[in-house]
């Protein structure tokens, strides 16, 4: 019988079956209606990799050997417990993943916190969603990616999708645009005319970094065109005047000039948005990942909302998460300033609940710790030892070759992955565990949506679940053995509790209920609530139940070009291959339709470094190289260049990224640098 579970990749998490062989198909789920991507079609093939990691590694004289379970875990263990012994508990540092499924990344915070001690622990989605999360925060006071289910986007008239390439990033969503494509309401605000902008009836290309100024400007637009919606504004929302200031300033022909959109071409994106019966915002990494990301979100969220659209019937603003459990991932408490149930550590309240659900004094659990990229760069001066469950660090963090000697500063580094991936190689002990069909858990999709993943294989002989690593490490450290289960429904009952009253509130979510294909969304309070697909109808999450608008202004990337570094280098994804690559790479259908790194460059930009199509480039940042085949789109601003960020070694886009943080989200500036184009000689 093919057991039914999800995909193991993106955050739309379409649903599958999975049989023995072993064998995907897709299944019949809202989120993808019988879809698959290439990579969705193609997932099975990592489970039976050549290269599948399938016995724990411990480096001896400089290279990874084969070792049993018991001598790899009583190495881990013993070297913690003596780091911490000498240096204190905050010599130990726990980068968790996005990808991890609920109860992985519950047991992680709780393992970082309680066994380990240490405040310092974060993880990759602070790459991710950390902005739009940071702003759906502060202007609804909740922040569930979609507060509605994407299948509400099935009847939106007009859909302004800003930095998002959902063609190639969640194929199967593209269905619910349908309407909004077929009926030329689709707006798309890209630099890059993608895949998705050409479905699109108005295509905004600003320059990479300037999305602040555009937003200003359509809110200005929005003004001077008539199309507030003042009754909304008054009844729902607080703060318009304050953000009303800045946006005064950015008339169309000055945010013309700084990011290059036509005036006209505003106007027609505002009024395609005011007019259309049901219109929804919704932003991805494209305008979220800069220094400014957090503030760009905001000046999005504040046209939505000046049009009256969230928390309406059938419109409505959201950000698209990423990983496959991107949003449960940021709930649980592996983020560096939060406990379980979403809730703050340095919240007194807070801390008391969770320690009680936990058995623990609440003195004893740690402050905040450090955000992800400050984390890996302290690396070695702060922390000694560092453990990874779900990230590649090496390939998709920002300043890599900086974060590469960081790591190599360390005095021990333990990654559990099933693949040797980049950073694996690197490891003093590597853990192999399992694989999605391979193991039980829950993932929380991109609507809010808790999703149950069944385990339908046997995994390999050798492996482990990440569970049962923690729970074994647990004990070694000293831990009574209950307060790690490895069994996944005990840790999601003891992780319910803990998230009892808290903002994503999953005590009413069980395995039960799930298991007989109830749709829970949280929060969900109770058993007998039938949780939440749509928030904000009534009121939004803030005390006094209005939305507010935030006060912000453009101030553009943190490193404009200039003569020796002139044009602006974008990152971002392709069809084939997901994240770092470490899993897309080992699967031969996905790596030969996209081998290796390619710059996309205006033939004229290109010409001018004496580059054509197919030539090997050098793309250079003030922080390294960058090695990539040329790639000649005729669309593309002749200013601007892109990279795909799924490659290894000299190939990693992320030679070149500036580390330069949000000061809100602690977000890099992934999608903007600048950088110079030159043929390789
Ligand atoms: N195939 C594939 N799918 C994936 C993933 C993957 O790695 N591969 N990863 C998953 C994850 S974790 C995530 S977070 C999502 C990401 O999904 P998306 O956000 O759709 O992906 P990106 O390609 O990072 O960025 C989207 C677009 O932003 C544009 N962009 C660059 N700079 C700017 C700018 O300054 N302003 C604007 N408005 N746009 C800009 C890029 O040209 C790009 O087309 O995808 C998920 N799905
Ligand atoms: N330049 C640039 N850099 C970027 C981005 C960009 O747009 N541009 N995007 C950023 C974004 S949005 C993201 S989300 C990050 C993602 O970047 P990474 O964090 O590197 O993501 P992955 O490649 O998915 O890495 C996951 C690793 O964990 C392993 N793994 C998967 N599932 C599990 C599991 O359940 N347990 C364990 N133990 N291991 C597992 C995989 O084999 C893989 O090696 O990259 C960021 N980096
Ligand atoms: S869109 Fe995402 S969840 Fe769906 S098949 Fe592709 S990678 Fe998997
Ligand atoms: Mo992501």
């Amino acid at each position: 019988m093919p057991t039914p579970t999800h995909c193991p990749y993106c955050a739309l998490q379409c649903g599958m079956t999975i049989q023995p062989g072993p064998v995907v198909a897709p299944r019949d789920f809202p989120v993808n209606r019988g879809g698959l991507c290439q990579k969705g079609w193609t997932s099975a093939t990592l489970l039976s990799t050549p290269d599948r990691l399938t016995s724990p590694l411990v480096r001896r004289n400089g290279t990874l050997e084969p070792v049993s379970w018991t001598v790899a875990l009583d190495l881990v263990a013993q070297r913690l417990a003596d780091l911490r012994a000498e240096h204190g508990p905050d010599a130990v540092a726990v980068f968790g993943g996005g990808g991890l499924t609920n109860e992985k990344s519950y047991l992680l915070g709780k393992f970082a916190r309680v066994a380990l001690g240490t405040s310092h622990i974060d993880y990759n989605g602070r790459f991710c969603m950390s902005s739009a999360a940071a702003a759906g925060m502060r202007a609804f006071g909740v922040d569930r990616g979609l507060p509605f289910p994407v299948t509400d986007l099935a009847e939106a008239d007009a859909v302004l999708l800003v930095g998002a390439n959902v063609a190639e990033t969640m194929p199967p969503f593209t269905q619910h645009l349908r309407r909004a494509i077929d009926t030329g309401g689709l707006v798309v605000v890209d630099p890059r005319r993608t895949a998705t902008a050409d479905q699109a009836a108005v295509h905004l290309a600003p320059a990479p970094g300037t999305d602040l100024a555009l937003a200003l400007g359509l809110l200005h637009v929005a003004v001077t065109d008539g199309y507030l919606d003042t009754e909304y504004l008054r009844d729902r929302t607080s703060g318009f005047a304050e953000a009303w200031q800045a946006a005064a300033r950015w008339w169309p022909e000055q945010v013309e000039r700084v990011t290059g959109v036509a005036a006209a071409d505003q106007r027609r994106a505002v009024a395609m948005l005011a007019r259309a019966a049901n219109a929804y915002v919704l932003t991805a990494r494209g305008t979220e990942q800069h220094a400014s990301g957090s503030d760009t979100v905001s000046a999005w969220i504040n046209l939505a909302l000046a049009l009256g659209l969230p928390g309406r019937k059938g419109s409505g603003f959201g950000c698209l998460t990423g990983q496959g459990n991107g949003q449960g991932g940021r709930e649980h408490g592996q983020k560096a300033d939060q406990l379980p149930g979403y809730r703050k550590i340095d919240d007194p309240a807070a801390r008391e609940h969770v320690a009680g659900v936990w058995g623990i004094d609440p003195n004893s659990l740690p402050g905040p710790g450090k955000s992800a990229y400050e984390l890996l760069d302290s690396l070695g001066s702060g922390p000694r030892a560092l453990m990874v469950f779900g990230s590649n660090v090496v390939v998709s963090a920002p300043r890599a070759s900086h974060v590469s000697d960081r790591l190599a500063a360390l005095d021990f580094l333990v990654v559990a992955d099933f693949v040797l991936s980049e950073t694996a190689s690197l490891a003093d002990v590597v853990l192999p565990v399992t694989q999605w069909a391979e193991e039980g858990g829950t993932m929380t999709n991109l609507e809010g949506r808790v999703l149950l993943r069944r385990r339908a294989i046997d995994p390999p002989a050798g492996v482990r679940t990440d569970l049962e690593v923690l729970h074994e490490l647990a004990v070694r450290l000293g831990q009574p053995a209950d307060r790690f289960p490895a069994s996944e429904e005990t840790v999601f009952e003891e992780l319910r509790r803990a998230s009892a009253g808290g903002v994503a509130d999953y005590s009413g979510i069980t395995y039960e209920r799930l298991r007989a294909g109830e749709a829970l969304h949280w929060p969900c309070p109770d058993e007998s609530h039938p949780g939440t697909p749509r928030l904000f109808l009534d009121r939004f999450a803030h005390v006094d139940g209005r939305a507010r608008l935030v006060p912000v202004d453009h101030r553009g990337p943190a490193e404009p070009p200039d003569e020796q570094y002139p044009l602006r280098a974008t990152t971002g994804r392709v069809l084939q291959h997901y994240q770092s690559g470490a899993q897309t790479r080992r699967v031969p259908e996905l790596n030969s339709a996209v081998p290796g790194a390619f710059v996309e460059v205006h033939p004229d930009t290109a010409g001018r470094a004496g580059l054509s199509q197919g030539d090997l480039a050098r793309v250079s940042s003030r922080r390294g190289s960058v090695l990539a085949t040329v790639r000649c789109v005729p669309g593309m601003r002749i200013d601007t260049v892109f990279l795909p960020f799924h490659f290894p070694g000299e190939q990693r886009a992320n030679l070149i990224t500036n580390p330069v943080l949000d000061p809100v989200s602690r977000m890099p500036e992934f999608k903007v640098c600048a950088v110079r184009l030159e043929a390789v000689t």
